[in-house]
């Protein structure tokens, strides 16, 4: 059927004509995901390992990724330089499409799995995990199922050098409590996205304050508002997954405190944010 097609099509010296008159503009080829202007600026410009790996992480092949993160492994490649420099560069160009609206939430997943999976296989080979910038708790709060932008952060923030605690979903506030003293995070992220559910926020901040825990905890999830969470001292409301390691970097390398991030989110995450406007 599809050799009929292009059969048909080559035949035909005018086909734009034809895509007229079904009222489909063409605007050319096109553009690859590795063409992007932005994305040019990050992947690996070389042919090689780094650039294979980095593709593979770009088109969510998981399958491919894994093959090409042993071989590479095999052939005496480094698994930190394989991680940092090869599958992090594919997650962050897959960053910059979703940022302008190019890829979308299975692109990031399908991505974030084939990423995970490649550092999995170099931290085998490295026998421990590797060095981390800081330590993030990641939950979906207490009576709350939806995990799918809980697992982004946690994605998000392993693609970015953070060691991220997945406390899971339906966490029950004590145990968000437990994670904090035992891991002592820089911040804690908390997702909620039933109106029933998202209270969760202010008795996690009452419980951590109780406990004597002053660290920042992000809230977001499709329920919930800037005002509402700001109703909370210790929190500042969160918005898109990929801003979290931006904002952990800003607690990490700049000393930002909740205070600091609630007034400057937009510049920490370098970007226009509406909610914050
Ligand atoms: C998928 C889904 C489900 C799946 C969840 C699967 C899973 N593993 O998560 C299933 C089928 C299980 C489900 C069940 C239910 N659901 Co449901 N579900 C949805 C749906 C369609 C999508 C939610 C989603 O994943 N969005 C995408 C993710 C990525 O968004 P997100 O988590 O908000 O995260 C984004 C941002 O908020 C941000 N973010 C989140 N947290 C943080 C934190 C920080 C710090 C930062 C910076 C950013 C950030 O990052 C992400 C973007 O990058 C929504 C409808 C909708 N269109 O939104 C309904 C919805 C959330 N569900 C709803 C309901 C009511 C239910 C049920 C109660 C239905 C029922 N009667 O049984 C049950 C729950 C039962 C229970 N056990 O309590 C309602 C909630 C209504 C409300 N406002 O209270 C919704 C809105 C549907 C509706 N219109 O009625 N659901």
């Amino acid at each position: 059927m599809v050799d009929r097609l292009i059969e048909y099509m080559d035949k035909l010296d005018d086909y734009e004509k034809i895509a007229i008159r079904y009222n489909v503009k063409i605007e050319g080829p096109a553009l690859k995901p590795e063409d992007d202007p932005e994305v040019i600026e990050i992947l690996p410009k070389e042919e090689g390992t780094q650039r294979t790996l980095a593709l593979d992480v770009l088109y969510g092949d998981k399958d491919k990724c894994d093959a090409d993160t042993e071989k590479a492994l095999d052939d005496g490649a480094d698994p930190i330089d394989l991680i940092n420099n090869a599958l992090m560069k594919g997650m962050d160009g897959v960053s910059a499409l979703y940022t302008k609206g190019e890829f979308f939430l299975p692109d990031l997943m399908l991505a974030g799995d084939a990423m995970m999976s490649g550092v999995a296989i170099c931290e085998k080979k490295l026998g421990h995990k590797a060095d981390s910038k800081a330590t993030v708790c990641c939950c979906a709060v207490e009576g709350d199922p939806h995990d799918i932008g809980k697992n982004l952060i946690v994605m998000f923030l392993n693609a970015n050098g953070y060691n991220a605690v997945d406390l899971g979903r339906d966490v029950p506030t004590p145990d968000v409590v437990k994670a904090a003293e035992e891991n002592k995070p820089v911040l804690i992220t908390a997702t909620a996205l039933m109106t029933t559910t998202m209270t969760a926020f202010g008795k996690i901040v009452a419980a951590l304050q109780e406990a004597g825990i002053d660290t920042p905890i992000g809230c977001g999830g499709g329920a919930v508002r800037r005002d509402f969470v700001e109703e909370s001292p210790q929190t500042f409301y969160g918005v898109e997954a990929y801003h979290v390691p931006k904002i952990a970097d800003a607690i990490v390398d700049d000393g930002k405190t909740w205070e600091d991030i609630r007034n400057e989110y937009a510049d920490i995450v370098g970007e226009y944010v509406a909610a914050y406007s």
